[in-house]
Order: structure tokens, then C-alpha cells, then sequence
């Protein structure tokens, strides 16, 4: 089998090969592709923000944010366009390339809030920032609307195989994730779609969901790897933390698989060693959030952030264009 070659063929058979190979192997691989496809030792910094908070509709299991589980979680209406544009600046500032933007809703609903997103959007785009909102379903016209306003990429997770998913979430289904894919994609809005690590799934789900994701139409630009943050009060609180070495070989896989994505390192990391962070690196991770909040909850320190990468070489990736 070619490696480095963008392929839609995946089986869940060579997706379950790669996943399992001796480490050295696994990394080794994932590494040449990485330098295939991107500079080296270049990690983009992302920053987030929860534009709408709480009180969602959905049920989804692992979420602090669901109306269906009492966490203590304050509820927030949508920011104003301008806090959110200061948000975006401060970020900047402080080295984040691109901005991304959630809002806790099953859908996006046409009015007044989303009118406002649209303002969001445009004013994260006049900073020179790559803008990225995650606000649940959306329609073709809506993505549309969204493109005119100048952004950059959509996050919507298919967040674990078809098998599991209706073990996370009941109130919607894969198939309506697939479609919102499809209009973000349409719309000629960069896809940013990955998924969950640590929910009770088993490494053929993780498998699974890789080959969903590399066999849609076309690679998702941007393929986020979250490990769950468990949060108590949701049902997913007591899930035991994931192994590091789960990480990396989720990321080293993903990396194989599609070669020329953006493999986020996103949410989890506040409970991993540096260490085991740099290995992501080598298996082929290029992004992280930069900032001590992830939407609800905490990240690493941006300090702390800047000195890792100070100690290990990395300097910030600034895509062109
Ligand atoms: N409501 C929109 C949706 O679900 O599409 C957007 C916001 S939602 C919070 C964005 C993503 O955050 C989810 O798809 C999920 O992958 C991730 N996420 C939420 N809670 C998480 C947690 N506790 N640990 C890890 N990832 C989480
Ligand atoms: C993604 O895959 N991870 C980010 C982003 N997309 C929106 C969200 C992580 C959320 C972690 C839980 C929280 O802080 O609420
Ligand atoms: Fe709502 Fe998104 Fe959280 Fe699911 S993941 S409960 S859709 S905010």
C-alpha cells in the first residue's frame, strides 16, 4: 500500500492494521507522511470561545452543556458582536491564528442571533484570522450565508463510529450529521470534523470513525481528536481518563489516513504530560488550543503553552492565505 496518498477506500481492516502496529512503526510512518505534507515542527494555534452557553436541546452524553444533565453550569445568551471581536483580537495577540466560535444549539435558527454570528464572523475574518464556528445543524442556504460572510471552516463532529454513536446521543442521528457535512462542504466551507476519544468506545470504533471520516467525499480539512473531558453530572462523569498512548496512536492514524488535514490535539490535554503532547507531535498532530478555556472547560496555561513549544522547537504555524 503507497502511503501519503489521499485515498477514499479505506477499509476498517487497514485502518484497525495501522492503529495496532509497535509504536515505533506507527510513528515512524505517520511522521514521514507529516513531512510529506507539512512543515515540520509547525503546530497551529486555535483559540475558542462559547459564544452561546448551555441549555441545549440535545442529549449528547459526554456534553456539559445539554439541558438533560444537571453540572452547575451557568447558562449564557449570546454574546455581543463586540466582545466577541475583543475576544478574537486578545487571542491574536496572544499568538492564536484562528478563531473558532460555539454555540450550544441543536441547529441554527434563521434571525436575529444568527444575524449576529454573521457579524462575528466578518470581524474575525477583517482581523486576519481564520474564523471557525461549531452551531450545530445547518441548512445549504445557511452555509451559504455563512461563506458570504467570509468564513473560513465549519466544526461538526461525527464524534464516534455509526455503531456507537446512538449509545452518546439520541436526539439526532448520523445521517443528519453527514448532512450538514455535505452543505458545509457545498457551500465551499473548509470541513472541520473528527470526534472523541475515552467515551467507552472500543479501538474498533475509534477504527471506524477514522474511515468514516476518510472516506466522505473529500478529507476533512481539519480533523479534530478530543479526548473526553469528563464532566461531573453528565453520564459520561466517571469515564476513567484516556491512556496517552490511545492519543497518539489515534493521531499517528489519523495522520496516515489523511495525509494532508490538520490533525487538532484539542480537547484533553490538560490532563496529559508534555511529554506524551510532544509524541502527539510526532505522530503527526499540527494543532492545539491555545488559552485556558476550551468552551466550559479548562485548558493548559497559555504560558505554559509557549514554553513547551519554546523547549521543543515549535513555532507557531501561520497558514497562508
Ligand atoms: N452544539 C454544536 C454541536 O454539537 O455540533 C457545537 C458545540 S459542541 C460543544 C462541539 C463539540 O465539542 C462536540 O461535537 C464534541 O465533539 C466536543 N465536546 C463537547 N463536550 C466535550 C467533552 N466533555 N469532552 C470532549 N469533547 C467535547
Ligand atoms: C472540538 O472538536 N473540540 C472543541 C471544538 N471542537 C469546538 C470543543 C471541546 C469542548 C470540550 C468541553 C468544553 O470545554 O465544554
Ligand atoms: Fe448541544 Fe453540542 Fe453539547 Fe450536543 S455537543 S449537547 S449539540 S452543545
Amino acid at each position: 500500500m503507497m502511503t501519503g496518498t489521499i485515498r477514499h477506500d479505506w477499509t476498517l481492516a487497514q485502518a484497525r492494521e495501522i492503529h495496532d502496529r509497535n509504536l515505533s512503526d506507527l510513528i515512524y510512518e505517520a511522521q514521514g507522511v507529516h513531512r510529506q505534507n507539512h512543515p515540520p515542527g509547525e503546530v497551529q494555534l486555535c483559540s475558542l470561545l462559547s459564544i452561546k452557553t448551555g441549555a441545549c436541546p440535545e442529549d449528547c452524553a459526554y456534553c456539559p452543556q445539554s439541558a438533560h444533565y444537571d453540572v452547575g453550569l451557568e447558562n449564557e445568551a449570546l454574546l455581543p458582536v463586540d466582545e466577541v471581536v475583543a475576544a478574537a483580537k486578545a487571542a491574536k495577540e496572544a499568538g492564536a491564528s484562528r478563531f473558532c466560535m460555539g454555540a450550544a444549539w441543536r441547529e441554527v435558527r434563521d434571525g436575529e442571533d444568527f444575524d449576529s454570528v454573521l457579524d462575528m464572523v466578518r470581524g474575525v475574518s477583517d482581523l486576519g484570522m481564520e474564523s471557525c464556528v461549531t452551531l450545530g445543524m445547518v441548512t445549504a442556504e445557511q452555509a451559504q450565508r455563512l461563506k458570504k460572510a467570509g468564513l473560513k471552516a465549519y466544526n461538526h463532529n461525527l464524534d464516534t463510529s455509526r455503531e456507537f454513536y446512538s449509545e452518546i446521543i439520541t436526539t439526532r442521528t448520523y445521517d443528519e450529521r453527514l448532512d450538514t457535512l455535505a452543505n458545509v462542504r457545498r457551500a465551499g466551507i473548509d470541513v472541520c470534523c473528527g470526534g472523541i476519544i475515552g467515551m467507552g468506545e472500543t479501538i474498533e470504533d475509534r477504527c471506524a470513525m477514522l474511515v468514516e471520516l476518510a472516506n466522505l467525499p473529500q478529507h476533512p480539512q481539519s480533523v479534530p481528536i478530543n479526548a473526553l473531558v469528563a464532566v461531573k453530572g453528565t453520564p459520561l462523569g466517571d469515564q476513567a481518563p484516556v491512556e496517552p498512548l490511545d492519543f497518539v496512536r489515534m493521531i499517528a492514524t489519523a495522520r496516515i489516513m489523511m495525509p494532508a488535514s490538520v490533525v487538532r490535539l484539542s480537547a484533553g490535554r490538560r490532563g496529559m504530560s508534555e511529554e506524551a503532547q510532544m509524541l502527539c507531535f510526532l505522530a503527526g498532530a499540527n494543532s492545539i488550543f491555545l488559552g485556558e478555556k476550551l468552551l466550559t472547560t479548562a485548558n493548559p496555561e497559555v504560558a505554559g503553552d509557549h514554553a513547551m513549544m519554546e523547549q521543543a522547537g515549535i513555532k507557531p504555524l501561520v497558514p497562508a492565505g
